[in-house]
């Protein structure tokens, strides 16, 4: 790896090793305290600000290796290129063995301490806003009970958000405040959120792009994801998933707001909603659409009748 330096010649590998080392640590310090706070999803919850710092991190450990081959690089262009008329051979390579040793020795802690800390920061913030099936193991403080009127700012109980995906929208049922169905997401900052995630037909992926919250909406299932809102304002939420033609355009924005402001909001939904609700099939964790017993007692209320005998079957095109 090094090159004997004959006396009285510039020593290259110590300029090179003190101009990275140099480099670097400025470097590192731009990338974590000047280009960090703007990298990606930003740190509009909790799951998106531990995000963004696993980014941070990884940026910052990535830096000193493309320093070091860019660094490299320009020197060779600027001292090591051929000259004109110089037909003489480099300077022969030889092995190192201290140099070999500490490569491996480096690298490798820096894979398997990588790999402890990723799976950490999997754990650590209860989720990390991904969905991690209908029980998941790791979860914030909190009791969840659905039953209406139970949620309070502040209270020991979770907000729970239901997210149904169907082809192409999402709505959201809040079951504590007697389980209305709206387009609009609307959460409180600063409260703990509990989605339960979910689709109607076939797979979409429920991503709310700056909360950091990112989970798939199976037929079936409830995949469950936590978050708390730091930040008021405007998030995007976009389906991840193909999901059919209309996918490019399963998109709305969310808002989070002040827990007065949601509270109104939820409370006065609700009493808007109600004559809704009460059509709607009761609040579950998940939805069969082909067998959903209450669309049969909405056209029975129709006055629809059909060969169903008022039974909804969306296969049968006698039925509206
Ligand atoms: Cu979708």
């Amino acid at each position: 790896m090094t090159s004997s330096t004959p006396s009285g010649q510039r020593n290259d590998g110590a300029w090179l090793a003190g101009l990275w080392i140099g480099l670097s640590a400025v470097c590192c310090l731009l990338v974590y305290f000047v280009w960090g706070p703007h990298l990606p999803p930003g740190a509009q919850s909790n799951s998106a600000a531990t995000q963004q710092f696993d980014i941070k991190v990884l940026a910052v450990i990535a830096t000193p290796v493309i320093v070091g081959v860019l660094l490299y690089f320009g020197w060779a262009l600027a001292f090591w290129r051929q000259r004109p008329g110089d037909d003489t051979d480099a300077a022969p390579l030889h092995g190192n063995t201290r140099v070999q040793v500490t490569w491996i020795t480096v690298t490798s802690a820096i894979v398997l301490g990588l790999a402890v800390f990723g799976t950490y920061e999997l754990i650590a913030p209860a989720g990390a806003g991904g969905g991690e099936g209908p029980q998941p193991i790791w979860k914030p403080a909190g009791t969840v009970t659905t039953s209406s009127t139970s949620w309070a700012p502040g209270g020991k109980n979770i907000l729970q958000v239901q997210v149904i995906g169907q082809q192409w929208a999402f709505t959201y049922r809040y079951p504590q405040f007697g389980g209305f169905e709206t387009t609009q997401l609307e959460l409180p900052v600063g409260q703990p959120v509990r989605f339960n995630v979910t689709s109607l037909d076939v797979i979409h992926s429920f991503w709310a792009y700056q909360l950091g919250v990112k989970a798939d909406a199976n037929p079936d299932v409830n995949n469950v994801a936590y978050t708390t809102p730091q930040h008021t304002g405007t998030f995007t939420v976009r389906c991840a998933e193909l999901c059919g033609i209309w996918h490019g355009a399963m998109y709305d924005y969310g808002k989070v707001v002040a827990d007065s402001d949601f509270l109104n909001w939820a409370q006065s939904s609700e009493t808007q909603l109600a004559s809704v609700t009460k059509l709607l099939p009761p609040y579950a964790l998940t939805y069969d659409p082909t067998v959903v017993a209450s669309m049969g007692k909405v056209n029975t209320q129709l006055g629809l009748t059909g060969a169903g005998g008022g039974y909804y079957n969306p296969a049968d095109p006698e039925q509206p």
